[in-house]
């Protein structure tokens, strides 16, 4: 029988490579990979335990909440919060940032997570996901704000676990992508797609077409050449997705290339997108491209956007480079 090499031993092995790592990050990331098993759990008894449906409460967003989306952010929250490995936290869920409660030590990273993406899909099985981006933290006293709102390229780890016909998980620690799958015999996750990376081309977009008139017109030029096909300038006929599941198609374009878009949009100025920086956008853009594909803004690369706020949206393009770079030309000469 083939060795299986577990996500434990493959975290310890790649971290001895790297100076300057405690084990206290292991241990970090043993956690968050519990709280996410424990979350699978949930997701896949749903209605068996009567935990599908609206929760009849909004969020920062304004966002209607599933039950769901509160259960996987207070399971991350408990798996989280005692282990003295953490400054602090931020959640999708969770209009403020999360102290560490007084009677737990504290840790030197902050971890910042959309606890259950795609949720809106739970009531109809479709795949969803957690999604989570890790950050050092120095402060010697309690981390405010400020101490979120750093650039993506200053992530030490992002991931993220998509709950779907497999559950599987997706990390970088910047030296590359591995996806490991959720062996349910024995709990562990296995390593199975070592060293992931993205086709530099592709034929298959994804972008929800019902915006098409609240969009720019560098996103229109792009959707509407890769619609003429092999008749029109692209030579290539193109295939659409969309699952309305940010977790499933970036898995995706991992797995086979594509372009995932969800661009700015006219028609609220103050949300100049529908995604999050610093819980969707970062992690899934330091994945993408340690992966070998892009992220942009359409106007800057994701990894570099100054935050602003906790729960700041921002455009999202990102898959193969080469139609990232296509749409950040389009949006240059705009
Ligand atoms: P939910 O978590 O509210 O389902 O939103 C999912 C998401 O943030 C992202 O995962 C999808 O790509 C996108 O929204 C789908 O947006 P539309 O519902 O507007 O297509």
């Amino acid at each position: 029988m083939t060795h299986k090499i577990t996500l434990t031993q493959f975290i310890i092995e790649q971290q001895r490579d790297l100076a300057d790592v405690s084990g206290t990050f292991t241990l970090l990331l043993t956690n968050i990979v519990m709280a996410c098993k424990q979350i699978a759990h949930q997701v896949n008894r749903g209605n068996l335990i009567g935990v599908l449906g609206s929760a009849d409460t909004e969020n920062i967003q304004g966002e209607v909440q599933k039950k769901l989306d509160i259960i996987s952010h207070d399971i991350m929250v408990r798996a989280l919060n005692w282990t003295g490995q953490l400054a602090g936290m931020a959640s999708e869920e969770a209009d403020e940032i999360i102290d560490i409660p007084l009677q737990y030590p504290k840790g030197k990273y902050l971890v910042l997570f959309d606890p259950l993406d795609g949720s809106s899909n739970i009531d109809i099985n479709l795949s969803v996901g957690s999604i989570f981006s890790i950050l050092r933290c120095d402060a010697a006293a309690e981390p405010t704000v400020a101490d979120f709102l750093r650039k993506g390229s200053e992530q030490v780890c992002a991931g993220f676990v998509i709950y779907g016909p497999a559950t599987m998980l997706v990390l970088t620690t910047g030296h590359g992508v591995n996806g490991f799958t959720l062996d349910q015999a024995i709990g562990e996750f296995i390593l199975t797609h070592p060293s992931i990376t993205i086709p530099e081309a592709t034929q298959e977009f994804a972008i929800n077409m019902s915006n098409y008139r609240h969009w720019e017109a560098p996103v229109r030029r792009y959707v509407d050449e890769c619609l003429q096909g092999k008749e029109g300038v692209r030579g290539k006929d193109f295939n659409m997705r969309w699952i309305a599941s940010m977790v499933a198609e970036v898995y995706r374009i991992l797995m086979r290339g594509g372009v995932f878009l969800y661009p700015y949009d006219l028609r609220d100025p103050s949300k100049p997108g529908r995604l999050r920086l610093l819980y969707e956008a970062n992690p899934m853009a330091l994945i993408i491209e340690q992966a070998g594909g892009a992220c942009s803004t359409g106007r800057k690369r994701m990894l570099d956007v100054q935050p602003e706020s906790l729960h700041q949206r921002v455009p999202v393009m990102l898959g193969s480079k080469q139609e990232v770079e296509r749409l950040i030309h389009y949006h240059q000469m705009s």
